[in-house]
């Protein structure tokens, strides 16, 4: 899509940064990160929202899925086991869709924010 913004990050056109890269996956940082991690997961390949995914996507998807936990341990935010047995650490995988979503970006996106969160607690 030509006026696209993260087709223009894809191309390589607007620079970003880069977290992860294959032949069908992008993953950047956001440029105003809402956490200590906070990391965009989007298709290459355009698609406006998760509600304009296709049958055809379903493997794409759940590529983009599979990609959070690996990103989440390498950027030190994954759940951990301590040494007292109790669990810290974690992260919220988000997809905003449409506008009362709360999209802003019409190419789809996963968020993966991670880190202390001020609404931690809440739902
Ligand atoms: P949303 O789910 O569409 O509301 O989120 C869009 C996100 O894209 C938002 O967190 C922006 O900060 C982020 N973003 C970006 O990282 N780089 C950009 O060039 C633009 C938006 I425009």
């Amino acid at each position: 899509m030509d006026n696209c913004i993260f087709c223009k990050i894809v191309a390589k056109q607007i620079p970003s940064t880069i977290v992860y890269e294959d032949e069908s996956l992008l993953a950047f940082k956001d440029i105003h990160p809402a956490a200590p991690v906070h990391l965009l997961i989007i298709p290459k390949k355009h698609i406006d929202t998760l509600s304009s995914a296709q049958s055809e996507h379903t493997e794409l998807l759940g590529k983009m899925l599979a990609l959070v936990p690996k990103l989440a341990t390498e950027h030190g935010c994954a759940p951990t086991v301590m040494a007292d047995g109790s669990l810290s650490g974690g992260y919220k995988t988000l997809i905003n869709t449409g506008p009362d979503g709360g999209q802003e970006v019409y190419h789809l996106h996963t968020h993966l924010i991670g880190g202390p969160q001020p609404w931690r607690g809440q739902r």
